[in-house]
């Protein structure tokens, strides 16, 4: 072909790739759900927020008078199941954001992705978000290249990213989950760890041990393995202290034991404060019940309360708690698209509420709202 017919064939073909990109771009910033109202059935029980790909761990912050989610990110990389998680072979992150409950989902595109984070090797699992000092810092779980465990911050001027990662994970950081508290005093803090897969138990004697158990601890007679806490630096990418055990006591004042399936920690700590005292959330795992502990500072001890949410459908379960216009929500998800997939989840949000004397009314995901425990 004579190139002054080739010219105009390829300016054609560069002017067509460049409206596909810049489509499937706007693509990804527009409304992606339905209203609130279709998700929701008549018992009030919740329906999938997302449902254009799945989506797990929801951690809701309010951010620029909005609230944005920043979840998992699920999908089927094709991993047989097994206890150590294997299945969840997360690669990137996805942020969300709704001007109201009820209201729209915004779908904002790719804010991180597994390539980008050079420590990284593979599971990016539950991540959480926080503002300071102007710019919004993204936390996140990943296996680094000797299949431990660590967390990672990338930063963005903006709540939807896309974030930069930074080049190491977090000095002192290991196993899953974090979650990041601010105080009314602006002081934040980390809370993070989950056993089995999460590998907490690998470090019960203070270094990680692959060798270490697989499961819980001994005989069950035992404390149970404590998530941790560790305050931030006011730069918000590293942590000012070694991490401290968070401790869970039963009504008695003794730590929960490790045999106590139905009240010990497993994973998914979450931490919101609530008429001056601070609610220490997390997940059961084999459990899998979403419960609480109150406590009258960021460092516990939590005194053990009761039950926030049954059994979701699925095996993990996971949440975050949020103030916005005055009500509190509880974002949780379960597996209704994936009808029951463990690793195929879709975020949900529901009201949630309180007694007079601040215990969180139990809920039942599939019908209503349970009473008091
Ligand atoms: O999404 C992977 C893992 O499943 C999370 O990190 C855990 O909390 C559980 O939800």
């Amino acid at each position: 072909m004579k190139l002054t017919y080739f010219l105009p064939f390829v300016a054609f073909i560069i002017s067509c790739t460049q409206q596909r990109a810049s489509q499937n771009q706007a693509a990804s910033i527009t409304a992606i759900t339905d209203s609130l109202a279709e998700k929701q059935d008549s018992t009030g029980t919740a329906k999938p927020l997302i449902s254009k790909r799945y989506s797990a761990d929801p951690s809701a912050h309010v951010f620029e008078g909005k609230i944005f989610i920043y979840p998992s990110h699920d999908y089927d990389a094709g991993v047989p199941e097994n206890d150590n998680g294997d299945h969840f072979a997360m690669k990137d992150y996805y942020v969300y954001s709704l001007d109201s409950i009820g209201g729209q989902v915004t779908d904002h595109g790719i804010a991180l992705q597994l390539s980008d984070v050079p420590w990284a090797a593979k599971q990016l699992w539950a991540p959480d978000a926080a503002f300071k000092n102007g710019k919004y810092y993204l936390y996140f779980p990943a296996k680094d290249k000797d299949g431990i465990f660590r967390i990672g911050v990338a930063e963005s001027d903006r709540p939807q990213g896309p974030f930069k990662a930074y080049p190491q994970p977090i000095k002192y950081s290991f196993s899953i989950d974090p979650a990041v508290f601010t105080d009314t005093d602006g002081q934040s803090y980390m809370y993070f760890g989950g056993i089995w897969g999460g590998q907490l138990q690998k470090w019960a004697s203070g270094s990680f041990d692959p060798k270490g158990p697989a499961f819980d601890l001994g005989k069950g007679d035992e404390p149970a393995l404590a998530p941790k806490i560790a305050k931030m630096e006011p730069g918000m990418t590293a942590f000012a202290e070694e991490p401290k055990d968070v401790l869970i006591l039963d009504g008695q004042g003794k730590p929960l034991k490790s045999g106590d399936h139905e009240r010990r920690f497993f994973e998914a700590a979450w931490v919101h404060k609530y008429k001056g005292k601070y609610y220490f959330s997390y997940s059961t795992g084999d459990t899998h019940l979403l419960c609480y502990a109150i406590g009258d500072n960021p460092y516990g001890p939590f005194t053990y309360q009761g039950v926030i949410l049954k059994p979701v459908l699925g095996w993990t379960t996971h949440h975050s708690i949020v103030e916005f216009k005055g009500k509190w929500y509880l974002f949780y998800h379960d597996t209704e698209l994936s009808d029951g997939k463990t690793h195929l989840r879709n975020v949900k949000v529901t009201e949630l509420n309180y007694t007079a004397d601040g215990k969180i009314i139990p809920i039942d995901p599939y019908h209503g709202t349970a009473q008091p425990n």
